[in-house]
């Protein structure tokens, strides 16, 4: 019997009425983690608190390899740089809020089975390196490109198709100054840990993460539309698998609140004593800066505006306040962010066959206790 690829990579499908997380996509939910929610308190993400999601496998790259990033195809010049030589650029930091683009797929219903986020898949950085458009610049491009192909140095096989991980941009973006595309080879100061992309990424401000293609070695400029596996099969709102789809692209506005009060260990059901409650989080948008953040604890009967940080960092999370005060009984907690575009969050479930760009407003239960009694510990 002959064994192919198609044995061991099946196509994609949808969750059957009632089927619970299987142990494909527990595998997935231990190898890529989200963020613990409490870490929401950070304006910058603690290195190993940062989501992450990796389709193969993690590159094993030594700190001390030698790593070459490549320019070729449409271009005047075909370059090549060492890590000194992208060092030796004037160095660009900026704060981003990266989230997947699957962030909410295990909410849905029915449930595409792929990596199963809730709402954490996400995470925020100061990314270091040097801006694309210079690197384009320097290799001069030839008329008529009109996308530039960034490889990582990763290799597997998704549903039936062996490949390294490769993405597109259009042109107009990736020489683009805002949002300002980088090549990142630092996070928060310090080389870029392994499974963030050692030693150099891309960082695309605003948009979802498939976009960041970590173990980036080669950068490729073309004169046609790129339509590799990760462009234009997957990444794209479909409601049937046949259409083509529109691809994802930017970051859909999205609030989440840092759970108040203590969890119960199983159900991770929040639990707060009666009184003043200071009610925190973080929203961001992809698509235009976050405008207003709306809070409601009784369900959506009434709702109220947040105080925002005027945050100065366009691409990263903005902090937001309320002051509750709980009263004993079941209360429901969500909050919901509008951006500059009028851009907002869904209050009743949108779905679409890959998963993606679910920014459904986050609904927390909270159990307030009947006496503010002494804790036992
Ligand atoms: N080379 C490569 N780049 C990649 C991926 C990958 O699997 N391989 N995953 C992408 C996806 S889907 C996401 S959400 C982000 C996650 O970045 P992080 O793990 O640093 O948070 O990396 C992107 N870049
Ligand atoms: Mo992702």
């Amino acid at each position: 019997m002959s064994r192919e690829l198609e044995d061991v990579s099946t196509p994609a499908r949808l969750a059957q009425a009632g089927e619970g997380i299987g142990r494909d996509e527990l595998a997935l939910a231990t190898r890529n983690h989200g963020l613990p929610l409490e870490a929401l308190r950070y304006d910058v993400t603690p290195p190993g608190l940062h989501y992450v999601l990796t389709h193969y496998d993690i590159p094993y790259v030594p700190e001390d390899t030698s790593w070459a990033l490549t320019m070729g195809g449409h271009v005047h010049r075909p370059l090549r740089w060492g890590m000194d030589d992208l060092r030796a650029f004037p160095a660009v930091t900026t704060r981003v809020t990266m989230e997947c683009a699957g962030n909410g797929r295990a909410r849905l219903e029915p449930r595409p089975v792929s990596q199963p986020w809730l709402v954490e898949a996400v995470g925020t950085a100061d990314w270091t390196g040097v801006p694309l458009r210079v690197l384009l610049a320097e290799a001069g491009i030839e008329d008529g490109a009109v996308d530039v192909v960034f490889t990582g140095a990763d290799h597997g096989v998704e549903r039936g198709v062996e490949q390294d991980y490769q993405r597109a941009l259009p042109l107009g973006v990736a020489a683009g100054e805002e949002p300002e595309i980088l090549v990142a080879y630092a996070m928060n100061g310090a080389p870029l840990p392994p499974q963030h992309g050692r030693p150099l990424r891309l960082i695309v401000p605003g948009w979802y993460g498939m976009a960041h293609v970590k173990w980036l070695h080669e950068i490729t400029v073309t004169a046609t539309p790129f339509t590799g596996f990760q462009q234009a099969v997957a990444y794209r709102i479909r409601q049937e698998p046949e259409e083509a789809g529109e691809p994802v692209t930017a970051i859909a506005p999205r609030a989440l609140v840092i759970p108040p009060g203590f969890p119960d260990f199983m159900s991770r059901a929040r639990v707060v004593r009666p009184g003043p409650v200071s009610l925190e989080g973080r929203a961001w948008s992809g698509t235009a800066p976050v405008e207003s953040v709306e809070i409601t604890t009784d369900d959506g009967r009434t709702r109220h505006e947040t105080d925002l940080d005027g945050t100065t960092h366009r691409w990263g999370w903005t902090r937001w306040r309320f002051e509750w005060t709980a009263e004993p009984g079941e209360h429901h907690l969500s909050a919901r962010a509008t951006d500059a575009d009028g851009n907002t969050q869904p209050l009743s479930q949108p779905w679409n066959r890959g998963g993606f760009a679910n920014n459904l407003v986050q609904r927390i239960p909270v159990l307030c206790l009947t006496s503010d009694g002494t804790p036992h510990r």
